[in-house]
């Protein structure tokens, strides 16, 4: 009898593209075959919600879709992240401000997963559209919001790759942004989401919330990871995979289920489908509200029982 395994492992990402860090490094605190699978696990639920996303935008007739492309985008965009972390890519070897001794994280340098702040810079601004769009926010607004966002991703990344204690310097940086986003998350969305109706508020009460919880967790991650290293790379896959799929998967489900009787034009998005005639987004039109121009949003509590 030969000692072969029934099944032959089929992850060989860590041979052929690990055992990268060169100029004389004698350890690496990097992840193992462990962390590649897990990171594959979260490419395919990435890849699988995308299609599902997309599925679900044929629907709704097409000028109703553009919160399905927007959660379909990020989900995609996820998916190449986590495939190339997947194969032990898009990463480099910072040496560690903290040397440890736990033989899990002891060694000269730590990998350092670039391509995760590339998929944020590119994602987070997308997940806040999605937010931010339901409760009817000006484009100012979340524009702003956006850019301040941007601050706290590419803060995260240069001070994951300092290797000194200025790299704390960074993450205040970062902290301070997430602070912000959080303030137009928790408070401004909110308001404004109220004064749309019952079912604006309740959909973006839902996932405005949970967004808000979610995103306070990453900075303890990086803290442990990135920043402190505290744990593993194969333990910082688990914790941030954990987190990516409750931020943009389920998120997606719940944005998408919340959206599904509310018609954009009431969040004072007007798409024209020429295809259809010249008319705006099927589905209720508020003449009183348009009349307003402003779509019944305001500043103050006032809510609108006359669109729910
Ligand atoms: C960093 C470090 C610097 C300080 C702060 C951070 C926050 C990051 C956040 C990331 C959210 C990512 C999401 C990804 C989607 O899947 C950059 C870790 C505050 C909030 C939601």
């Amino acid at each position: 009898m030969s000692n072969q395994p029934v099944l032959k492992r089929m992850n060989d990402a860590i041979h052929a593209n690990g055992d990268h860090f060169v100029n004389g490094a004698t350890s690496d605190i990097a992840i193992t075959s462990h962390g590649s699978d897990w990171y594959w696990t979260v490419c395919a639920v990435m890849a699988l919600s995308s299609i599902a996303f997309i599925g679900l935008s044929f629907t709704k007739p097409r000028p109703d879709r553009l919160f399905h492309y927007i959660t379909a985008a990020i989900t995609m965009v996820a998916s190449i992240a986590y495939f190339t972390m997947g194969s032990d890519l898009g990463e480099t070897g910072i040496r560690p401000e903290f040397i440890r001794t736990n033989p899990k994280v002891s060694g000269t340098l730590r990998e350092i997963f670039y391509v995760r702040y590339i998929d944020w810079v590119i994602t987070t601004p997308l997940l806040l559209m999605d937010i931010l769009l339901t409760a009817g926010l000006p484009w100012p607004t979340i524009l702003y919001t956006i850019l301040i966002d941007e601050i706290m991703i590419i803060t995260g990344l240069v001070g994951a790759l300092v290797t000194s204690s200025y790299k704390w310097g960074y993450y205040v940086f970062g902290c301070f942004a997430l602070f912000w986003v959080g303030w137009t998350l928790i408070w401004t969305g909110r308001k404004h989401a109220a004064a749309i109706g019952p079912d604006v508020s309740k959909t973006y009460l839902i996932v405005g919330t949970w967004t808000a919880f979610l995103w306070f967790l990453y900075p303890i991650a990086w803290g442990l990871s990135e920043g402190g290293n505290v744990i593993s790379p194969d333990s910082e896959a688990v914790f941030y995979g954990i987190l990516d799929i409750l931020a943009k998967p389920v998120f997606g489900a719940l944005l998408i289920w919340g959206h599904r009787g509310i018609e954009p034009g009431r969040l004072g998005i007007h798409i024209r489908d020429y295809e259809e005639g010249p008319s705006y987004t099927q589905g209720t039109h508020n003449p009183e509200k348009a009349a307003n121009g402003n779509n019944g949003v305001t500043d103050g509590a006032t809510t609108s029982g006359a669109n729910v």
